[in-house]
């Protein structure tokens, strides 16, 4: 955005504090808590609009990346009781969930071979039979069969279960399976940190500051991850903030992580179903605040199966560009919970063409960012 047009959306948004944050942003200055918590208060969708675009075009341009994945959901088997989970069953009632074994985990993997896929995400619920060693063959099975294929696996409410149960420290047990294959961590398990908040909607469950030792220890083992918030419940914009301004403390130091992923609550059967979800505009505004406060990140990605694909599309106007890429439909923990998308597949051309109808440039990345294919070019 020019200096010129930025004056422009200046005078949409006539407010004074608000307009001395949008000059910091356009200077690229970071953006304070107090400083969020008016944008989350007052600003208006438009001019946040305005200025998470800028940030993204200024970081990426036109490019939105996408991935082709699949996911193994090993079981939903829990031994904790999220409020906001439609997903999991008690091991008492585990006649009613499902639990994968081994072999029929390496079926899945072996379901895509010859196909480009470049990554496995790994996660499920905290099976109380299912140990660090299961899972630490689980891996080495999956890379000894596709050594090039990227695992990215494990919140840090399984790993820090898993660590306890074999009686390793953190540090132990994120060597034990780095050293089996596990390359990456994928966002999960973050919630809100806040634990007032916390106690209340998944009280036994790793805390914030687990969670965050966890993430730190595999940017320190050289691992890359990435880091999610659950809005939109009973938290209120001041525990969104706290939660951002942990998450930006930490990268500050280890730059470890890749991606934000902001996670609108959805509220069909499950604990909370009182609660009412956000509307599309409190998530546009989410997105594009995510995008200012989160000034080192460098990616903001939209999940497609959690929002449905039209909204998706919409969040690569607030700050989004990247919308992930399953292409099969074994992702459940969003489908149970009444996302849009029951069966959560789109083939890389629905994906490259729901990018072109935004007028953003596809582009299929691995793991790590690194550019598999620009579609980019007219034809391709
Ligand atoms: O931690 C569970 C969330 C998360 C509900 O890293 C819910 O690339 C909304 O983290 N409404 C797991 N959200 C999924 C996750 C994820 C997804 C896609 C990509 C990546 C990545 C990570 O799902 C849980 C929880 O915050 N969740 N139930 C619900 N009712
Ligand atoms: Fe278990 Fe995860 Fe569901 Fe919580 S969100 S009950 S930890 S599967």
């Amino acid at each position: 955005m020019t200096q010129e047009v930025f004056e422009q959306v200046q005078l949409t948004q006539p407010d004074p504090e608000l307009q001395a944050i949008g000059n910091k942003v356009f200077r690229g200055d970071r953006v304070l808590p107090h400083e969020a918590l008016l944008l989350f208060e007052k600003g208006s969708l438009p001019w946040l609009g305005a200025l998470a675009n800028h940030i993204r075009e200024t970081k990426h341009g036109d490019t939105t990346y996408f991935n082709r994945n699949f996911h193994i959901e090993p079981t939903n088997i829990c031994v904790f009781s999220c409020n906001f989970c439609s997903y999991s069953r008690l091991y008492a009632h585990k006649e009613e969930g499902w639990e994968l074994t081994a072999d029929q985990m390496l079926d899945i993997v072996k379901k895509y071979d010859g196909q480009p896929v470049t990554e496995v995400h790994i996660v499920g619920g905290v099976h109380p039979k299912l140990t660090l060693h299961f899972f630490a063959d689980l891996l080495k099975k999956i890379k000894a069969h596709r050594p090039d294929l990227h695992v990215k696996g494990f919140t840090p409410v399984e790993l820090d279960y898993m660590f306890r149960k074999a009686k390793m420290s953190r540090k132990e047990g994120m060597l034990f399976l780095k050293e089996a294959g596990l390359q990456s961590l994928p966002g999960g398990g973050a919630e809100i940190f806040a634990p007032d908040i916390r106690k209340q909607i998944c009280e036994d469950k790793v805390d914030g500051a687990g969670w965050l030792e966890i993430h730190r220890i595999a940017h320190e083992l050289g691992m890359h991850s990435n880091a999610t918030m659950l809005y939109g419940h009973i938290e209120e914009f001041s525990h969104r903030i706290d939660h951002m301004e942990q998450l930006r403390q930490l990268q500050d130091e280890t730059g470890g992580f890749n991606t934000f992923i902001p996670l609108k609550f959805r509220n069909k059967d499950n604990a909370m179903s009182h609660i009412p979800e956000s509307t599309i505009i409190e998530d546009m505004r989410m997105y594009a605040i995510a995008r200012i406060y989160m000034d080192n990140f460098p990616h903001l990605k939209a999940y497609w199966p959690m929002l449905g694909r039209n909204n998706a599309q919409l969040t690569l106007s607030f700050g989004v560009n990247d919308i992930d890429g399953t292409i099969d439909d074994s992702t459940k923990i969003y489908s149970m919970a009444g996302s849009e998308e029951q069966t959560p597949t789109m083939t890389t051309e629905e994906l490259v063409q729901l990018i072109r109808q935004a007028r953003r440039k596809p582009v299929e990345r691995d793991t790590l960012y690194h550019v598999i294919r620009d579609y980019s070019e007219a034809g391709v």
